[in-house]
């Protein structure tokens, strides 16, 4: 059933002043009523002073209550919140009730589902929630906001109406082919489906760095043994996250870390430094670091200050996008390219931290307004359809062309952008935008 009540704590379990459970669905007053003593739903959106109790009856909590009657609420059906005492037991308790009382546990991400098929939000709204939730680099949160608000949606949404216009152009042209002037001429209709192709090629273009927002762009610390990636590591995140020793070969698992350069996400690998290594262990943790260099966004390549780079360091400069820094900058000053810098003093650090989030968010970093963009690979694919949809329409919007075929090329180009926004109902696609949702969301 898609209305029936359900509920779920909505904050993370643990010890807290406060937690909210969620309560929401066709008859989600009725089971309110059986646990919120003196429960009203109106005056609805008012915050309410109550007592919770278990299904004997027994004193749960003292608490507030908010009544939301649908379709103003989140979700769009009637909707209650309630607010307990945190900690371990109470929120559990109150769930329990809650379930005793006629409400089935959520399915992770249920309450945003609901919003979107009730029309209170659409997917990229949903997957916006989503992502302010993850964020952990404020621009993330940022970004996540402004898809919120439906920045991102009203580009698609003029987009789409664009195209339903031009189809109802081409309608006429289907209509009357004999008619050699139509309202609009096979030209016009054309450039207006040009105009709209040159956005979507826009907003794909933003789809590399704008993933890599998301996610976090992967900067990997790569180099021969002993140069100091794993010091350089620890210091970029102020912690000893790494084992550093003298000895050549110290790290051999790649270690992982998420941290922001100023506000732009990155997750930073320290790898096993590349050599010939004779022994099992070090030549895998060498392919290891392989692996990491051929998925890296940018490779902080790592070369002792003062020294000439060898062969095997500039052919990895070579192969993958790369910033060279120079280490252990104090102990040396000597000729040589490459931003100096020291995990003892710190020296250079800021620099680093300024130059890779330059390097790899460069056409985001200059978006001062920060514009709409793709934020996941679900957005792209979309996209990329319509764009060829759209290149296979033009061929067809010359004079004496077969405007049938441009109008179902165009139809295709609309239906990718409504399965982006999620005006169709497709199960699919919901399901794997709410897979990776939590509870009470
Ligand atoms: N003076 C100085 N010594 C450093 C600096 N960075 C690293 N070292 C020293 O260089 C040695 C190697 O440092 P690591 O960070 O383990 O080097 P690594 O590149 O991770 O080495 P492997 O894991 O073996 O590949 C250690 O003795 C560090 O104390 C630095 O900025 N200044
Ligand atoms: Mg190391």
């Amino acid at each position: 059933m898609l209305s029936d009540p359900i509920a779920a704590i909505a904050t993370p379990a643990g010890r807290s002043a406060l937690a909210v459970i969620r309560l929401s669905g066709e008859g989600a007053f009725e089971v309110a009523r059986r646990v919120i003593a003196g429960f009203r739903s109106h005056p609805p959106r008012k915050a309410t002073v109550a007592s919770f109790r278990g299904p004997e009856g027994q004193p749960i909590d003292r608490g507030v209550y908010i009544a939301y009657p649908g379709p103003h609420s989140y979700t769009g059906e009637d909707l209650v919140e309630l607010s307990c005492h945190g900690g371990l037991l109470v929120p559990s308790r109150l769930l329990a009730a809650l379930h005793a009382a006629g409400a089935r546990p959520a399915a992770p991400g249920e309450f945003t589902r609901r919003a979107v098929l009730n029309g209170k939000l659409d997917l990229l709204q949903a997957e916006a929630v989503g992502d302010l939730i993850d964020a952990t680099a404020p621009i993330q949160a940022a970004t996540a906001i402004r898809q919120l608000e439906g920045g991102l949606s009203q580009r698609l949404r003029t987009l789409r109406d664009s195209l339903v216009e031009a189809q109802a152009l081409l309608s006429y042209e289907i209509d009357f082919p004999e008619e050699d002037d139509g309202p609009v001429p096979p030209q016009q209709i054309a450039a207006r489906i040009e105009a709209v192709a040159a956005q979507v090629r826009h907003l794909v273009a933003t789809a590399p760095s704008a993933e890599r927002l998301r996610e976090g762009a992967l900067l990997v610390f790569a180099g021969r043994p002993n140069v100091g990636k794993s010091s350089l590591f620890n210091a970029l995140l102020g912690s000893q996250r790494a084992l550093v020793t003298e000895v050549p070969g110290t790290t051999r698992d790649t270690i992982e870390a998420h941290s922001d350069f100023l506000g732009w996400p990155v997750r930073l690998a320290d790898t096993a430094g590349l050599w010939q290594a004779p022994e099992r262990i070090d030549q895998l943790g060498v392919e290891v670091s392989r692996r990491y260099l051929a998925a890296a966004d940018l490779v902080v390549l790592c070369v002792e200050a003062g020294r000439a780079i060898g062969e095997d360091e500039s052919a990895i400069a070579r192969e993958r996008p790369s910033l060279l820094v120079r280490t252990k900058a104090d102990l040396t000053r000597g000729p040589g390219d490459g931003l100096a810098v020291s995990a003892l003093t710190g020296e250079g650090l800021d620099q680093l931290r300024r130059t890779a989030a330059e390097r790899v968010f460069s056409d985001r970093i200059n978006l001062a307004d920060l514009e709409p963009a793709l934020t996941r690979e679900r957005h792209r694919t979309a996209l990329l359809r319509a764009q060829e949809a759209l290149t296979a329409a033009l061929p067809h919007l010359t004079p004496g062309g077969e405007a049938v075929l441009a109008s179902h090329h165009v139809r295709e180009a609309s239906a990718a952008l409504d399965e982006l926004l999620g005006a169709v109902d497709v199960e699919e696609v919901l399901d794997r935008v709410f897979a990776s949702f939590c509870v009470g969301k």
